[in-house]
């Protein structure tokens, strides 16, 4: 198994979307069927504007899944919920913290859960 790991970039960063697209490019050339995943890590603290990221790169590469990170330590875990509505594309890893054992594989109802959890109780109720 080959994982191309790409340094970071904005995709208003027209070179270096370039570049991306030539990697994938290249693959394609040596195998066909190949990459047979295009992963976006995104950076789950920016909120909002994770979607229209992911809107961008999708349309530049065909993201066919995502990592969100960074979802301890923000309030922002709800930007799950827009990608999943907004995108339609599967949320494959997520990212709670630093350590290896903070990585995992991403499982929908126990996010949903566990944001349920966490949110604040109406002040009125
Ligand atoms: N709190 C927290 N920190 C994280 C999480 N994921 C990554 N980090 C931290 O964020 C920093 C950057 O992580 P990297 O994995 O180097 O990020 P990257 O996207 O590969 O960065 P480039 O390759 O430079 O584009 C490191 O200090 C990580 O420990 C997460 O889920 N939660
Ligand atoms: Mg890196």
């Amino acid at each position: 198994m080959l994982i191309a790991d790409t340094a970071g970039r904005l995709h208003t960063q027209t070179h270096l979307m370039d570049e991306l697209k030539k990697v994938k490019r290249v693959l394609g050339r040596l195998d066909a069927t190949a990459p047979h995943e295009v992963l976006l890590v995104l950076d789950g603290t920016i909120g909002q504007n994770a979607v229209a990221q992911a809107e961008e790169f999708n349309r530049g590469l065909g993201v066919t899944g995502l990592v969100i990170t960074k979802l301890d330590g923000t309030a922002k875990g709800g930007v799950v919920l827009a990608i999943a509505q907004r995108l339609r594309i599967p949320i494959r890893f997520i990212g709670v913290g630093e350590q290896a054992e903070d990585f995992g594989v991403f499982n929908a109802s126990e996010f949903v859960s566990a944001l349920l959890k966490s949110a604040p109780r109406d002040a009125a109720a």
